[in-house]
This record gives C-alpha cells, sequence and structure tokens, in this order.
C-alpha cells in the first residue's frame, strides 16, 4: 500500500519537481522516507528551513517552474517564513510543506503546536490543511495550481500521522498544468491603447520585470514612438541591454535621465511593472499594462489600464501605431542621460584603483568584467543591492535576482543555493553582504556539503552599511551599525570551502581567478571600505532630513560601471543634427 506521503511526491514528480529542501524531523519523516524510496526526487538538506525556502524561491524565480520546500512541525515550520514572503512577493511558484504534530493533538498546546494554516496566511495564495487521508492528492494538485497560476505560495499543512496513512484514492497521471498561458487584452483596450500612444506627443516607456520575453516587442514600440526606456530594478536584467532608448533606472539606487523623462513626457507607458515607490511616478497622464489585473492603478491614477502580456499587448497594439517623426525628445534624454552619467563618474572616488580598504564599487566592477556572460547573480539586500543596479551589465543571459520585493537580509547565499541546484552547470555568484552572510552563515556548509561550484563574494565592510547610510540620511549618528571584523576567509576555509581574504585592490582580480577557475565552492572575502558613500559636501544635513530622494544623492556620488559606455554608444545612434 502506498502512503499519503507517497502520493504526494508521486503527484510533485507529475509536476516535474526534482528536489525537496528542507530538514527532516519528526512530523516530515513520512515524507522524507517517501522521497528515499522514489526515483527522480532528492532531498536538499539545509541548515535553517529558511534558507530551503529561499533555495526553492530562487529555483522557482529563475525557472519558473515548482520548487518544494519542507519544514517539520513548529519550529521548522515558523523557520520556513522568511524565505517565503520572499518567495510570494517575487510570484515565485513554490509549494511549502508544513508537517503538523499529530492531528489527534491539535488544539490541545502539544508540545511544538502552532497554527500553521494561520500562520502562513499571509504568505501564501494557498494554505490548507490536510486532515484525512482522502483528501489527496486532490489538495495536491490545487496546491500546486494555485503557486503556479497565481505566482506565489502555497502551503500544504501536513499532519505527520496524516503523511503516514494508507492512501484512500490512487493518484492518478493528471499531471498539474505548470506553464502559464499568456494574458491577451480585450480588442477595445487595444484600439484604445493605440488611440492615446497616437494622440500623444512623446510617450516615455518605464519597464518592469513583466517586460520579460518581449525585448523585441519593447524596442520596436519606442522605435515607432521615439520613446525614451527606463526601468525599475526588476526590470533591468530583461531590457537594459541592445537598448538604444536607454535612460536609466527609476527610485531609489536609480541614476540616469529616467526620473526626467517618466516625468516630461506627455504620456507614460508602464510596461509590467509595480514599482512600489509611488513619489516617483508623476502620478498624471499614465498608461499600464500589466497581466496581473490586481495591480493596474495601485501605485498612481491611470488613464487607460490594460490588462494582457507586455508582450502579447504590444504585438497586438503595434500595427495600430503610426510611426512618430518628431524624436527630439528622446534625443534630448539620451544626452540628458549621458551627461548625468558623466556628472556621477566624474565625483567618483580617483584613487579607487590604490584605495585601502576596497573601494566596494572598484570591487563591484571587476566582477563584472570577470564574471561569465550567463552567469547567474543573486544580491544580499543592503549595499550588495547598489553594487548589482550599477555594476553588474545586463546582456540578455545573465540573471540577477535577490530579495527586491521583500527586501529581507541573508538572501544571496540561499538563493545561490537554489540556483546552482536548477542550474548545475553554470556560473552562480552571491554577491553576499558580511551582515547577510552571518545571518544565514550555516549555509556555507550546506554549499560545502552538496560540493555546489557557487561563488560566494563578501563585501565585508564590518557594518550593516545600508543601515549607515539610512541613519546618515535621517541625520541621525550612525548607531550599532560597526561591529568587529570576522575573517569570512578562515570560517569558510574550516568549513572545507576554497577561501581568500583580500585586502589589497591589487589582489582583486587574481582572487576572483581562482575561485571562478576552483570547480568547486568558493569565497571571496573582501575587505571593503564601510564609508565608500560619504554625504557629498555640497549637501547638508539639515537639507537630506527626512527626504527620500536624498539617497539617491548619496548613491549617486558613486560610479555607474559600464552604463556610460552604454549611453555614449546609444548617442552615437543619434543623428547628428542635435
Ligand atoms: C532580516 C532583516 N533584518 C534587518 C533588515 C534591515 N537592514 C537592511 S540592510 C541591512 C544591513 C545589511 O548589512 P550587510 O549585509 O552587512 O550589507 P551592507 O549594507 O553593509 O553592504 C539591515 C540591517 C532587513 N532588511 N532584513
Amino acid at each position: 500500500m502506498s502512503t499519503v506521503g507517497d502520493q504526494l511526491i508521486q503527484v510533485l514528480r507529475q509536476a516535474g519537481v526534482s528536489r525537496i529542501f528542507g530538514i527532516v524531523g519528526d512530523s516530515l519523516n513520512p515524507l522524507v522516507d517517501a522521497v528515499r524510496r522514489t526515483d527522480g526526487i532528492e532531498w536538499i538538506h539545509v541548515r535553517n528551513e529558511e534558507a530551503a525556502a529561499f533555495a526553492a524561491a530562487a529555483e522557482a524565480q529563475l525557472t519558473g517552474r515548482l520548487a518544494v520546500c519542507a519544514g517539520s512541525c513548529g519550529p521548522g515550520n515558523t523557520h520556513l517564513i522568511q524565505g517565503l514572503y520572499d518567495a510570494h512577493r517575487s510570484g515565485a511558484p513554490v509549494l511549502a510543506i508544513a508537517s503538523h504534530i499529530p492531528s489527534e493533538q491539535i488544539g490541545t498546546s502539544f508540545f511544538q503546536e502552532t497554527h500553521p494554516e494561520r500562520l502562513f496566511v499571509d504568505c501564501s495564495h494557498y494554505c490548507e490543511l490536510v486532515s484525512q487521508a482522502s483528501q489527496m492528492p486532490r489538495l495536491a494538485r490545487i496546491a500546486i495550481q494555485h503557486a503556479v497560476g497565481l505566482g506565489g505560495v502555497s502551503v500544504l499543512v501536513m499532519p505527520g500521522d496524516v503523511l503516514h496513512r494508507n492512501t484512500e484514492h490512487p493518484t492518478g497521471e493528471g499531471a498539474p498544468v505548470t506553464t502559464r498561458g499568456t494574458v491577451v487584452p480585450a480588442d477595445g483596450q487595444v484600439r484604445e491603447l493605440a488611440e492615446r500612444l497616437n494622440a500623444a506627443s512623446t510617450v516615455t516607456l518605464f519597464c518592469g520585470a513583466g517586460v520579460r520575453g518581449a525585448h523585441d516587442a519593447v524596442m520596436a514600440l519606442a522605435g515607432k514612438l521615439h520613446s525614451p526606456v527606463g526601468h525599475a530594478l526588476r526590470g533591468k536584467e530583461w531590457i537594459q541591454w541592445d537598448n538604444p532608448y536607454d535612460v536609466g533606472m527609476s527610485g531609489l539606487l536609480g541614476y540616469g535621465a529616467c526620473y526626467d523623462a517618466t516625468h516630461r513626457a506627455d504620456l507614460l507607458l508602464l510596461l509590467g511593472s509595480d514599482f512600489p515607490y509611488s513619489a516617483f511616478l508623476p502620478q498624471r497622464r499614465t498608461i499600464q499594462v500589466d497581466h496581473d489585473l490586481s495591480r493596474l492603478g495601485r501605485r498612481t491614477p491611470l488613464d487607460l489600464a490594460v490588462h494582457g502580456d507586455v508582450g502579447a499587448t504590444l504585438r497586438a497594439v503595434l500595427p495600430l501605431l503610426k510611426q512618430k517623426t518628431d524624436r527630439s525628445f528622446l534625443d534630448g534624454m539620451l544626452r540628458e542621460h549621458m551627461r548625468a552619467l558623466e556628472h556621477v563618474v566624474d565625483a567618483y572616488t580617483r584613487d579607487i584603483e590604490r584605495q585601502t580598504p576596497i573601494h566596494p564599487e572598484y570591487a563591484a566592477k571587476i566582477l563584472d568584467e570577470m564574471a561569465a556572460a550567463d552567469a547567474v547573480f543573486t544580491v544580499d539586500t543592503g549595499m550588495c543591492n547598489v553594487w548589482a543596479a550599477r555594476y553588474i551589465t545586463p546582456n540578455g543571459r545573465r540573471r540577477v535576482i535577490g530579495s527586491f520585493l521583500h527586501g529581507t537580509m541573508a538572501n544571496a547565499l540561499p538563493h545561490a543555493i537554489g540556483a546552482q541546484l536548477a542550474y548545475p552547470g553554470r556560473q552562480v555568484i552571491s554577491m553576499s553582504g558580511d551582515g547577510g552572510l552571518g545571518m544565514l552563515l550555516g549555509e556555507l556548509l550546506t554549499v560545502a556539503l552538496h560540493r555546489l561550484p557557487v561563488k560566494i563574494v563578501v563585501f565585508n565592510n564590518s557594518s550593516l552599511g545600508m543601515v549607515k547610510l539610512e541613519m546618515l540620511v535621517a541625520g541621525l549618528p550612525d548607531f550599532e551599525t560597526d561591529h568587529a571584523s570576522v575573517n569570512y576567509a578562515a570560517i569558510a576555509a574550516a568549513a572545507g570551502i576554497h577561501a581568500t581574504r583580500v585586502e589589497q585592490p591589487a589582489d582583486i582580480r587574481a582572487a576572483f581567478a581562482g575561485a571562478f577557475a576552483h570547480p568547486g565552492p568558493a569565497l571571496v572575502d573582501l575587505v571593503t571600505d564601510a564609508n565608500a558613500l560619504s554625504i557629498p559636501p555640497h549637501v547638508t544635513l539639515s537639507q537630506m532630513t527626512g527626504f527620500a530622494l536624498a539617497a539617491t544623492k548619496i548613491v549617486l556620488s558613486g560610479g555607474v560601471g559600464r552604463m556610460l559606455e552604454m549611453a555614449r554608444s546609444n548617442l552615437r545612434n543619434v543623428p547628428a543634427a542635435w
């Protein structure tokens, strides 16, 4: 007889799942035993269930396929929460199997009792208790369809005794649908979109993660409308490459002419972006296209909302558009973009090649140059977000993921674990803050245990650098941000990881080369400057107090990597007349 645990594993196999991230234990054991007895699926042991959820989130985000994590009852469940929030907010299809105390004990304050079906409600589309064998395999398929269909987390709460029971229904062959269809907009919306785009004198496009797979269509649209194309952080990897209309990024980490292009255009077209900072949007003359109806109009009033995938919508509207003839707005914005980048590069520290502690931007620049053309970068929340946004040059093949919506620390290393398992042959680089690495330090052991060839680059400034910056912006003296130096290379080496500590800028290249050439896991511990971002002298603290845009000014005193070259080469396409 097969058990409910066996049945769940069979359904997961039908959905194409080949691994479960988690930590074995008590109520989970029947499931783990089913994994042991089933071909084609493995158990990936981590050191903290939080990391299991992050790893599944990365796998799901990168591949678009369902990924699975599991936690045992009580504390094993509560550890999952951080990673599940990250997965859910990123729209990553993740199924969490939250095993539960014996079903007859529910409601008795039993050992390790929590109420998982309440606990995970806020970070899932679907969260249900499986209290009897007869509910399976149906609930497993429903949970999977929710995760994949709605994009986010589903949780199956499974008491250990239920997992252990004999099945009551055949499993059947019906594989869950794990690829989503395309949302094609209604004809009337397409016509109205065309009319408004034709009527506007100038249109700027602002792209989010929803432009994934629509690069050609967005370029064709920009070409027809002579539109500047800006992006949010999550849109960068999909749209900034091979883009002669690029005007940079908006938001707290933004740069270039994006802000002006979005505010000065006659019409702003938001494409697949749920960019949360309303203050950076003009709040007028805006059209939004999104495959998710619930996002339409939630950041800004809209002249028109279009429900559709970006690619499908643009392909439908392009034949209805007239070629605009006046490109002076676009050319002006491209020039402004280049000037803005030149300005920040001028302000950028000159002696950077010799500076110690190492300037983090110098290290990020070298990392960008030396990383593989199809590398996957996972980026810790903190200043690594800034370095990735500024220095990791997208090319359509690289991927950059982070906790860009939940904004939790310590995501990069466990994300890298999921990424490396999903793509064993690809270079996976974890851009870790020392605070982030310290928070889930045990995951170094996971990397070592599974011999994952992850390359961990630690920006080790002995500081919670992003918070230090926030305190400066708020006019507060920084407090409890700087801590004693830790030698992460020594820790990694003790865990059996190839490790190098780098204190001199001249040694960075050799350290990266050694790490990238090493066939197994490798860590480069860069001793970086916590004060790399100081307040520009002409801005006083009182000017900045409480003013969010000030963060941009501070960050703008840093460099912008290869983006200046891109801006310059885009200007070469602009007719000489300007
Ligand atoms: C779990 C969690 N705790 C606290 C924060 C607030 N926070 C945001 S960035 C940051 C500092 C990160 O420090 P580190 O990883 O060393 O990176 P750095 O900014 O110094 O490069 C903190 C404490 C958070 N985002 N997530």
